[in-house]
């Protein structure tokens, strides 16, 4: 078994107590936008609140089904996820094509709640339920050589209306390091609040990487490869210069065309103040030795 991370951010403690009697106490004592402002900056400060599963659920990324951030939860019903099979191949010792319920079986199903940051600068809290990837990895087990993970998403052209019309390269492609991949924050999510993932968050399986932009993670994967060498992901493909194999979440290093130092708390409030983006997304001391001495400027 992996080496288990206790998770910092539960659903008693997300928001400490005091601060959520705080706030309400200010907010009836206040009216309107003004309490809103004033209130809405230091509890979203936090960035620990989860986010609704309708709010999860109704503003996606998922390009397969349009590039409109409403398009996957009015297409991705079509996607057909039963049954699902995904092919393990590369340099493990165990490949094949295993049903979806066979790679699990046995694994140790977990609740995390992470932040989520997109690129485009915009982020959401979200309980996710699955397994760590390393405990994946090592059912397949990983051949010595082997130094990265790459991800295949499925593509079913019939169903997915942004497929048909190729509104970027598909299958989506993404790839980890293979430490990266080990890190016990890293997540095969399966569920989101306790119920089985929405189509339009990526059914019946996705990656989740809390401390890398939402682009890593990809979703609905059908293909795990153990490689030597660094696989292509699909957004470094469109624009190398935008977005790097890594993507670790920097406020330091903008992307080219827009600043990273801050963000859009999805339904935080028409007034509330974008809040400070983190180093790593706040994981930094569980993920930072992952990256020393790399220049993380060049490895962006
Ligand atoms: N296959 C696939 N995976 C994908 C994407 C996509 O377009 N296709 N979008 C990515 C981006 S940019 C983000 S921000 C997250 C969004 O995940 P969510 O819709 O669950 O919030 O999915 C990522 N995974
Ligand atoms: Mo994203």
């Amino acid at each position: 078994m992996a080496r288990r991370w206790t998770n910092d951010l539960t659903h008693d403690d997300v928001t400490p107590r005091p601060l959520w009697l705080n706030r309400r106490q200010i907010m009836a004592g206040m009216g309107g936008a003004a309490a809103l402002a004033a209130t809405g900056a230091p509890a979203m400060a936090q960035g620990l609140e989860p986010n609704t599963l309708e709010q999860i659920s109704t503003y996606n990324n998922y390009y397969e089904f349009g590039v409109g951030k409403e398009d996957p939860a009015a297409y991705a019903s079509a996607l057909d996820i039963d049954p699902w099979t995904i092919r393990v191949d590369g340099m493990v010792d165990r490949p094949g094509e295993y049903a979806l319920a066979d790679l699990l079986s046995g694994l140790q199903s977990e609740e995390r709640i992470y932040r989520f940051r997109c690129v485009e600068a915009w982020s959401m809290v979200v309980p996710w339920n699955g397994v760590e990837l390393a405990d994946v990895l090592d059912k397949i087990g990983v051949q010595s050589g082997a130094r990265y993970v790459a991800f295949e998403t499925v593509v079913q052209p019939e169903n997915m209306p942004g497929v048909r019309s190729r509104v970027i390269p598909f299958p989506y492609v993404e790839g980890l390091r293979l430490d990266e991949a080990r890190h016990p924050l890293t997540l095969l999510a399966t569920g989101i609040y306790g119920q089985p993932m929405p189509k339009q968050n990526g059914a019946p399986i996705r990656l989740v990487v809390p401390w890398k932009y939402g682009f890593k993670s990809i979703k609905s994967i059908v293909r795990i490869t153990l490689t030597d060498q660094q696989p292509p992901t699909t957004w470094n493909r469109l624009n190398s210069r935008e977005y790097g194999f890594y993507s670790n979440v920097n406020p330091e290093v903008d992307h080219p065309r827009w600043s990273q130092a801050s963000e859009r708390r999805i339904g935080g409030g028409l007034f509330s103040r974008r809040q400070d983006t983190l180093m790593f997304n706040g994981y930094g001391d569980e993920v930072a030795s992952l990256y020393a001495g790399m220049d993380l400027r060049e490895n962006y």
